[in-house]
């Protein structure tokens, strides 16, 4: 299911950053059912032309910077993943705290609200590895289990260039836990899980679209096999304010505080000054 946006800002939030970047909208209760039901949702232009080019252009930077030119022999990790780019980017910090994602975000978490992963997840033309079929909650468990993916294209994508692919509904099989251990994980061992895959759909995205998901949905992309394309992605992920991190614990997820409150003090200051 795709959706349209209005352009008008959110009178939730501070003024001070530039928000000709982005397309603020709040999702129709026929939206919010299909995301209940199906595990995800595409939301059409939430990054406006120019949102689009300003972050490209400072997410380059960074990528360059830290990555270099693509290399083939490099583990797969370090030729897909760029971590805490809010940390780089002006326009991800404000897309990632103050941008439509938020409000979008409230609708589905509730008043309390953290950002909890922000990263880049690009496949240059070259990188031909894909991603297996994994619930993000594999990777790290969240409790509650309400945390929302959001998948941001930063050009338009598709099957060749390695788009994302989703098992509608399978997030009603609750938290699958892969079985692996602390150390596999730190080690960067991918989640595979083997689903049925007879349902699964190809979302392909246009610039500035949004693909948001549950925590539980299964996803897997192909890998990149255009040789003139790249696939980048923004990708970030809210949870609840006292959101925990079960593998560990049970200690709270630090994050970003973007809406209402925390129980947990380290998480009401984390970045608060960024
Ligand atoms: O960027 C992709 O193609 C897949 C990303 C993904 O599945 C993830 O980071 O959880």
């Amino acid at each position: 299911m795709t959706t349209e946006t209005s352009t008008s800002p959110s009178p939730s939030n501070r003024a001070g950053w530039r928000s000709d970047l982005f397309n603020y909208t709040r999702l129709s209760s026929t939206q919010l059912s299909h995301y209940h039901e199906q595990g995800y949702l595409v939301i059409k232009s939430l990054l406006s032309a120019e949102g689009r080019r300003t972050m490209v252009d400072e997410c380059m930077r960074a990528w360059v910077s830290e990555k270099g030119p693509y290399d083939p022999n490099a583990n797969w990790l370090t030729n897909a993943l760029l971590a805490n780019i809010h940390h780089q980017s002006q326009a991800v910090r404000d897309y990632y705290f103050n941008g439509p994602l938020v409000d979008i975000a409230e609708q589905i978490i509730g008043p309390n609200l953290k950002g909890v992963t922000s990263q880049l997840t690009f496949k240059m033309r070259g990188h031909t590895k894909g991603f297996a079929w994994h619930q993000d909650n594999g990777y790290g468990e969240l409790e509650p289990y309400n945390a929302v993916t959001c998948l941001t294209a930063l050009e338009d994508n598709d099957e060749q260039t390695g788009c994302l692919w989703v098992l509608p509904e399978s997030h009603k099989l609750g938290q699958i836990r892969p079985g692996l251990t602390a150390t596999q994980k730190l080690a960067g061992h991918e989640v595979v899980i083997h689903p049925d895959e007879s349902k699964a759909r190809p979302l392909p995205l246009q610039a500035g679209d949004c693909l948001i998901f549950s925590c539980w949905m299964l996803h897997k992309s192909e890998g990149n096999f255009s040789h003139d394309k790249d696939r980048r992605v923004l990708f970030l992920r809210y949870a609840d304010a006292d959101a925990v991190e079960v593998y560990n614990g049970r200690q709270a997820r630090l994050g970003r505080l973007v809406r209402g409150h925390s129980a947990y003090p380290e998480v009401a200051t984390f970045e608060k000054d960024l």
